[in-house]
């Protein structure tokens, strides 16, 4: 049996069903994550949705996006679905995670990154590194619950398709990806909606932000690398915790470049790094995970115990603790 089949199969046969969403939430995980909470619910099944970090403003639009939670109860859970989590730390809620797993309970793994941790807890990996967004599989999911796919989840799918092919732009943009959105679009998904609300909707507070961004822009012309910087203090004075997507994609668009990463100083005392690229050949996937963290070849992240301190030119630099 094909594992989204396999997977269908595990929630038929479920009534109550913990989905949970990535640390950090995207557009992928949260599209995602809701489209299948929807379709669960066409087959009359108790549905909790949880994240360990609120959903960013431009994703509370999505239908259902207000039923996800802080927290749940993991009592009350039957089987444990995860969405495009990529390793177990930025799944969230570990000890309950591990609870679940000493219950025996069903955790289906819905991904397309590398293969790690979660793989080896999941009852059911439905992981293919092939697909731009993990809602690829989900839609596999879903057909194979016998859901049809109505506007709002049509539009949570899309969601996810937009925001990892960075808005259709990035290499893993491919057929696939322009067939399933068509697909999308002629069962009412709203992309007028998608874009306006991911992309194309940001304060005056959001858009200084990524003017500093872009003024701190320095190139190591041996590397290849284009970075910059945004202090915690840039993010207390401006009022800004979220609009920041797609800062580092600007930043990865200067010539001769082959890679850009966009460091911000989290309130925490950590360093949060974005890396891009668009170079055949380069995994930046490999290098963010050098520093703990992962992602996909063409986009990743990781995150860091540092701090930032001014030069005396004015200049930035990063470093670790
Ligand atoms: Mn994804």
């Amino acid at each position: 049996m094909r594992n989204e089949a396999e997977a269908a199969k595990v929630l038929v046969g479920a009534d109550r069903v913990l989905i949970l969403l990535h640390k950090d939430p995207d557009g992928d995980t949260i599209g995602g994550s809701l489209a299948l909470g929807n379709a669960l619910e066409h087959l009359d099944k108790k549905v909790t949705l949880a994240c360990a970090d609120p959903v960013p403003k431009p994703f509370r639009f999505l239908p259902g996006a207000e039923r996800i939670q802080a927290d749940f109860l993991a009592g009350d859970v039957e089987t444990l679905v995860l969405v495009d989590c990529g390793d177990l730390i930025r799944c969230g809620f570990p000890d309950r995670i591990s609870e679940f797993q000493k219950r025996g309970l069903p955790i289906i793994n819905i991904d397309h990154h590398p293969k790690n941790d979660v793989h080896r807890i999941a009852t059911i990996n439905v992981v293919d590194q092939g697909v731009a967004a993990a809602v690829q599989i989900v839609a596999k999911i879903i057909d194979d619950l016998d859901i049809t796919i109505d506007a709002d989840i049509a539009t949570c799918l899309l969601c996810g398709l937009y925001t990892d092919t960075g808005g259709f732009r990035h290499s893993n943009a491919d057929r696939g990806v322009l067939k399933f959105a068509a697909e999308l679009l002629l069962k009412g998904a709203r992309l007028r909606r998608v874009v306006k609300e991911i992309t194309g909707s940001r304060n005056v507070g959001a858009l200084k932000l990524v003017g500093l961004a872009l003024s701190r822009v320095k190139v190591d012309h041996d590397l290849g690398l284009a970075t910059s910087v945004i202090r915690k203090e840039d993010l207390e004075l401006l009022g800004v915790t979220s609009g920041l997507g797609g800062v580092v994609n600007i930043i990865n668009s200067i010539p001769g470049t082959r890679a850009a990463v966009l460091f911000t100083e989290l309130p925490n005392g950590e360093i949060k790094g974005s890396v891009r690229t668009e170079t055949e050949g380069v995994d930046v996937g490999k290098i963010a995970a050098l520093f703990g963290g992962g992602g996909h070849k063409k986009a990743a992240g990781f995150r860091f115990k540092g701090r930032v301190e001014t030069r005396e030119d004015g200049d930035f630099e990063v470093f670790l603790d």
